[in-house]
Parts: C-alpha cells; structure tokens; sequence
C-alpha cells in the first residue's frame, strides 16, 4: 500500500512512534511518504521504499503567525496525487487531522478518495486539544477521520469524555522494535557515567510541566542519601533550567548528569538500573517502554495509562501524582540489593517483550485494509 504519515518530526513520543511504524511499514514492503516540516529525528535511512516530503511556510510578513495548516494541507494534495498514496495517516490531532481533513475534501474535487487514519497521542486531548480555543475544530476533526486509534484504553476513554464523539476508537498500543534489542551492545559504558558501586537511575523527557521534573530530582535526592547513585537527565525543554537550580540547591548537582536530547538512548538505558516517570499525565509512557525493552525496571505516577505499561510489583512500582517519599521507597526497595534488581529487570523485559512491534504491526496493517475497502 502507498502510505503518507503526517507526525512531528522532534523527540517527543508521537513522532517517534509514527516514525519506527512507518520504517517498519516499509521494511514490510509498503511505499511510505512521510510529510511534514523536517526529517522526522529517527529516520535515518531514506530509500525505495521510504520518501520524507518537507513542508515549507514561506514567510510573509503580513502573517503575525505563519500558516503551517495551509501548507501542510497543500503539500499533502500535491503528494498523494504525485505518488498516487492511497492512505493518509496523521499522528497527532493537532493540526494534523484538521490539515488532513482539508487536503481530503480537496482531493475530492479531484475526484480522488482517500481515507484518513487519526492516531491520538495524549497531549493532543488531554492537555491542548480540550482547551476551549481548540475544542470545536479537534472535535470535528476527530469526527470527520474515516478511522480513530488512541495508544491506550486510557487515552480513549479520557477523549469520550472529554469530547462529543459519533467515531468510534480503536486501542492499538505503541510499541519496540525488539530487533534492534537482540544483540547486546558490546560498548554499554557505564564506567563513563558512574563508579562500580553506584546505581544509575535515568530519566528521559521534553522536560515539560506535565513530567513534573523537580520530583524526578527530589525522588533522586531521597535515593541517594541511602545508596550510592547516579541521576542520568536525558532531553531538553522548559523545566531543565529550575532542575540544574534544584540540584545545586540540594547539593546533589555532582551526582546528576544532564546530557541534552539524545537519538541513542538505547545506550543510555542499558546501563541504566532504573527509570522515573511522576508525570502528572501520560496517555502510555512510550519512555516507560523502552527502559523496559532495555531491562531497566520503572518507578513512576499511575496516571493516565501508564499502569497499562508499568505493572506494579512487577516491572516496577506506581504511586499517585506527586508521592515522592511512597516512589523513593519503592526505588530503594528495587534497588536496594541485586537479587531484587535483577528480578525486576527481568520482568520489566519480558512485559516489554508484548509491545514488540511483530505483535503491533499487524493492527495497523488491518486497520488499513478495513480503511481502504471501506472507500
Ligand atoms: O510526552 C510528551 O509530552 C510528548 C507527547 C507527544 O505527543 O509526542 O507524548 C505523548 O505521546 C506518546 C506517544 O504515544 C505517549 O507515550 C506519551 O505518554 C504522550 N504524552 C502525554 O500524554 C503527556
């Protein structure tokens, strides 16, 4: 099938999603076009298969804010006819499934029908798609996509009630490529981020409110006055700043390592012996995923649909927002001996192990068929 995939192409998990489902995709054989304002970050091999399309907003000065719906809607008219793609894809409600909404009704003038995939990602309802300002057009939006996906039981329920929906939704939870996992790497350098006796805990975000970044450091602080440890910063964003000023306020700024956005964070979780997520909100906790794959237990909030990923007592420990002290004793208790550690690990693997994207793939591919028979 010929597929264009509309995502962002920055750290965040949409984009990362919409790009290792596309890769895959055309590893299966399908031709995939992915469109939108840069090369998607994980899209590193471009080939036969794999096109990437770039947006561009022509800058005018008469626009106090540049256009990027008009353009993206244009660019998607001008590829699906040039390429003759058959199916649209969008992550991310907004704009995506607005553009996308528009660029369909103009191919239809065309004589030209193309069905349109909208895949929920959280944000997209629970934080920016239900503020009043944007409320109207997400709800049309949704409505007007020909098939709805959400990334966990969760995030669907949370947009029925948040929104006045006629569409039904489908869960198709977000997934790892577990090839990318079978061979350990041989270059794991933990001696580069702490001693032999010290246990490494990781976090990894846009570094947002919703992360709710100074519990990641005070859970760290309680930690450390217990065990030797290092805390590994992996992302860039708004809070990262107040989180080197915590640190320092707290004198832990030589145990805590702020390392900036990063495209190998696989070779940051292997060392890792644990991972953190407080967030306020999470639709899935793709982050949780993947230190997971990498066998890195998780302690973290219970909100959203994180708990449909972080099993409690098994792959690792979830509390309510903001319980610091309740998510510092879990992690001392993971961490607090190896035979404990190690049992952990294992388990937050083997849990991952179901998100392999053999287990996922076929979802959407069904899903596509029932969209393109369906025209
Ligand atoms: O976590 C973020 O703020 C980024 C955001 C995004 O849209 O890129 O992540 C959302 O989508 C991810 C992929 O489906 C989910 O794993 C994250 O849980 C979700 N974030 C929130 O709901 C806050």
């Amino acid at each position: 099938m010929k597929i264009a995939i509309v995502c962002y192409p920055t750290f965040g998990g949409s984009g990362v999603v919409a790009t290792e489902l596309g890769i895959a995709l055309a590893e299966r054989g399908h031709e995939v076009h992915f469109i939108t304002y840069k090369q998607p970050v994980r899209l590193e091999l471009l080939g036969n298969n794999i096109h990437f399309h770039e947006v561009h907003v022509p800058e005018y000065p008469l626009f106090h804010y540049q256009p990027y719906e008009l353009a993206l809607s244009s660019k998607l008219v001008d590829t699906i006819k040039l390429h003759d793609i058959e199916l649209l894809h969008v992550h991310y409600a907004i704009p995506h499934a607005y553009a996308g909404y528009m660029a369909k009704k103009m191919l239809l003038e065309n004589g030209i029908y193309i069905p349109m995939i909208t895949t929920l990602h959280g944000t997209d309802i629970t934080l920016v798609g239900r503020h009043p300002f944007y409320k109207p057009a997400v709800t049309f939006s949704i409505n007007k996509s020909d098939m709805v996906t959400s990334v966990s039981e969760n995030l669907r329920q949370q947009t029925l009630k948040i929104f006045d929906l006629d569409k039904e939704i489908e869960v198709i939870p977000n997934f790892i490529d577990f090839k990318k996992y079978s061979s350990e790497f041989t270059d794991c350098q933990r001696t580069l981020m702490a001693e032999d006796n010290e246990r490494i805990i990781t976090h990894i975000s846009n570094f947002r409110k919703v992360k709710r970044i100074p519990d990641v450091i005070r859970i760290f602080e309680r930690v450390q006055r217990e065990i030797p440890a290092k805390l590994i910063m992996v992302g860039e964003g708004p809070e990262k700043e107040y989180a080197e000023q915590l640190c320092d306020d707290l004198k832990i700024k030589e145990k805590v390592i702020f390392l900036g956005n990063s495209t190998e964070i696989d070779r940051i979780l292997c060392f890792s012996d644990l991972f953190l997520l407080p967030s306020e909100s999470e639709s899935f906790g793709l982050a949780a995923l993947e230190a997971m794959a990498n066998k890195t237990p998780v302690i973290s909030s219970n909100a959203g649909g994180i708990p449909e990923v972080n099993k409690h007592g098994v792959t690792g420990f979830l509390s309510d927002v903001g319980q610091i002290d309740d998510m510092a004793k879990n992690a001392l208790y993971i961490l607090g001996d190896d035979k404990t550690l190690e049992k952990f690990k294992k388990s937050a693997f083997e849990v991952a192990e179901k998100f392999d994207i053999s287990n996922i793939l076929p979802l959407y591919e069904d899903l596509y068929e029932r969209a393109y028979k369906s025209r």
